[in-house]
């Protein structure tokens, strides 16, 4: 006879609210329900840090580019900015000391990585984690976009007998001095990382697949009059704040969505900034992009172009075909030796694992919205996915202007949710799949004549070339849909572990 061992029982939580993810959009969260009077709530956070992609991102260079007054909280301001476009350990400290100004901190359940979450029509959501079990009322999914790291599947990479590191798990202990070093692909987080470690390597190779549109970057420090303004007039900042987000809706929103004549002309004017900074004509024509400026995310950088042209930098264009324990291996037969490859190569966004996780009514899973299967409304919520709230959902992304503005639009309409569902536990709504496949089928008509739909492939299409990430309009046009929620786009019900019968508002 063998003694059956009992599988050790998971701890288990239940509160009336679960985010997952301490990032910008979960902590967010926090704060506005601590504002509105709620506390019974958690936030289960895989690492044992807050902070998201702030707190991940740490390779040489890493620096916002949207300006510091804009990519803040609007509850929040900060005064002390050091740069005008702020450096990774500036936001991320920003981040901590917000957290802990608002209280969040103490709801924050660390080192919880969240396997399961499952709604059942009786008892609501359930969360597994390795550590515990959590169940709900209402689940706030606030995961972001850009939190799991994609490796591209070059064959050989097991095989380096060197180092290899992502952008976003940058080994801080590894010394790049005196290195042969490859940096494969040159989007936003490359063109960071390119200059800022070019100057102590002994070779650098970028491996270019499609040139990006590389804009002058305007940061410069923050003079110290300028802090001691904000601090004594804060509406100063606020102010400034109006005119950055204004002056970038209207001109960037305007080039990518309406009008060609206005994109042209700041093509002419990006292309003037490469041929200043590339004397060189063979190299400007490999890094000279041939579609539309805003089609993949515009790179803003000073320093990247210089960079390609220092002694010990090439770039190399010719594909990869497999990578050697000595190096890569190019399609023209030749081997490039390498101490270290990095891979500057972006982040699994419509194929979050997440999505495979999130499982609401009839077994329908979350990521059926970024494969384009499900209906999505206003990035938030979802058919078969009662009392879910989705923060940076589907085409709720940005690329001119602080992603945080929109996720501040979905907290006015998660709260002003919650506030219209009541205090009763058993509560439950569902958007209308009517109301749900409208927004979506008007979302992508919107985005066939956006520049997104002109022509390039990017991170921000799916499997299929559907546009899953970009919001297709001026972000004023999402702030106006989000500010009230509208229990007519909902069936708004009670869960059946109460006997009062089920009621469309439809
Ligand atoms: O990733 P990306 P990222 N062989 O997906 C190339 C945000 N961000 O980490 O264009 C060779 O943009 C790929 O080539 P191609 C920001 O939202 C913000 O740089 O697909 N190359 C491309 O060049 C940004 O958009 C900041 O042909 C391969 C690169 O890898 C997002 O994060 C800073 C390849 C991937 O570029 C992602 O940026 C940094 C392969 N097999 C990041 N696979 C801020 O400052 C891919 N590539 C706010």
């Amino acid at each position: 006879m063998t003694d059956a061992v009992a599988a050790p029982q998971l701890p288990r939580t239940s509160t009336r609210i679960v985010i997952i993810g301490a990032g910008f959009s979960g902590i967010g969260a926090a704060i506005r329900l601590l504002q509105g009077g709620e506390d019974d709530f958690v936030i289960l956070e895989r690492s044992d840090q807050l902070g998201g992609t702030w707190r991940d991102n740490v390779y040489p260079g890493c620096r916002c580019d949207v300006p510091s007054n804009l990519y803040s909280y609007s509850f929040a301001p900060n005064p002390d900015w050091h740069r005008t476009y702020a450096d990774q350990d500036e936001i991320w400290s920003y981040l901590r000391a917000t957290a802990e100004r608002f209280g969040v901190v103490s709801h924050v359940r660390f080192s919880q990585a969240v396997l399961d979450a499952a709604w059942d029509d009786s008892g609501g959501w359930t969360l597994t984690t390795d550590r515990g079990v959590f169940s709900c009322q209402y689940l706030v999914s606030a995961t972001g976009s850009l939190a799991e790291p994609k490796s591209p599947p070059i064959p050989g990479a097991g095989r380096f007998a060197g180092t290899i590191m992502h952008s976003a798990r940058w080994d801080t202990s590894h010394s790049f001095d005196g290195q042969r070093v490859a940096v494969i692909g040159t989007g936003a987080s490359a063109v960071q990382i390119v200059p800022s470690v070019q100057p102590a390597v002994a070779h650098l190779s970028v491996f270019q697949r499609t040139p990006g549109w590389v804009l002058r970057h305007p940061v410069r420090p923050v003079r110290n009059w300028e802090r001691s303004l904000y601090r004594v007039f804060p509406a100063a900042q606020r102010l400034l704040r109006a005119l950055t987000y204004w002056q970038r809706e209207v001109v960037v929103v305007s080039a990518f969505l309406r009008y060609d004549g206005l994109r042209a002309a700041l093509e002419r004017q990006v292309k003037r900034h490469l041929a200043a900074q590339v004397p060189d004509p063979e190299l400007r024509a490999k890094l000279t992009p041939d579609y539309q400026l805003g089609c993949k995310r515009a790179l803003p950088s000073s320093d990247f172009y210089p960079a390609l042209t220092r002694r010990n930098v090439d770039l190399v264009t010719e594909p990869i075909a497999r990578i050697e324990p000595e190096g890569i291996l190019t399609t023209d037969g030749e081997l490039h030796r390498f101490d270290v490859i990095v891979f500057a190569t972006g982040f699994h966004v419509s194929d979050n694992p997440i999505g495979e996780h999130v499982v609401g009514r009839e077994g329908h899973r979350l990521s059926e919205a970024f494969s384009g299967d499900l209906a999505c409304y206003l990035g938030t919520t979802f058919p078969h996915f009662p009392n879910f709230f989705m923060l940076t959902g589907p085409n709720t992304g940005t690329g001119h202007t602080s992603q945080i503005f929109m996720v501040e639009c979905q907290l006015n309409y998660v709260l002003d949710a919650l506030d219209a569902l009541g205090d009763s536990p058993h509560a439950v709504a569902e958007v209308l799949p009517s109301v749900a496949e409208a927004f979506t089928r008007e979302l992508q008509d919107k985005m066939k004549k956006t520049v997104w739909a002109s022509g390039c492939t990017s991170w921000y299409q799916n499997e299929h070339g559907r546009n899953v990430v970009m919001w297709p309009d001026y972000t004023v046009a999402y702030r106006r849909q989000t500010r009230h929620f509208d229990p007519a786009d909902y069936v708004i019900g009670r869960r059946r572990s109460e006997p009062a019968a089920v009621t469309s508002t439809a």
